[in-house]
């Protein structure tokens, strides 16, 4: 089984209710969620002009290899409704793969850690609350210094 950090992220809708049912999507998966952060209402980052987010995080159990949990978490979404998205801009729920493991994908449409983790406090706030001594596998700092360090940039 592999441990990896989730980031999930709504604008549309309830969102707070679109977060609670992709929880529930990975559960149905057989992906199994071991904690999740509170919900943090959060200004958008990268498209400015669009609604506020909601965003959280989960830690997850999974026998599913990393394209496999791509493909399982792209499912959950399709489900919800969500359909192709401008680049940052609104959606129902977005999933984000953060850590599997300590692995480092780099395939065209799968990259993990994810990329811009470390520059966005709307990941880092809600995965300090529950992974704050993970060590990011590239950057080798633990998320909470990952957090110190954006909000003194
Ligand atoms: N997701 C984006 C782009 N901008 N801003 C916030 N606050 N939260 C998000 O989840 C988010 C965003 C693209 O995935
Ligand atoms: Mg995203
Ligand atoms: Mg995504």
């Amino acid at each position: 089984m592999a441990l990896v950090y989730i980031g999930l992220g709504s604008n549309v809708g309830d969102r707070k209710a679109n977060c609670r049912r992709a929880i529930e999507g990975l559960n149905s998966k057989g992906i199994v969620v071991m904690k999740i952060s509170s919900l943090y209402e959060t200004k958008p980052w990268g498209l400015k002009e669009q609604p506020d987010f909601i965003n959280m995080a989960a830690e997850v159990e999974t026998g599913l290899p990393p394209e496999e949990l791509l493909a399982a978490v792209k499912d959950i979404e399709k489900d919800m409704g969500r359909d192709s998205t401008v680049k940052w801009g609104p959606r129902i729920i977005d999933f984000d793969i953060l850590f599997y493991d300590d692995i480092v994908v780099n395939i065209n449409h799968l990259r993990i850690p994810h990329p811009l983790l470390h520059e966005r406090d709307f990941v880092l706030a809600p995965l300090s609350e529950i992974a704050p001594d993970k060590v990011h596998p590239v950057l080798k700092k633990t998320v909470r210094q990952l957090k110190e360090e954006l909000k003194d940039a």
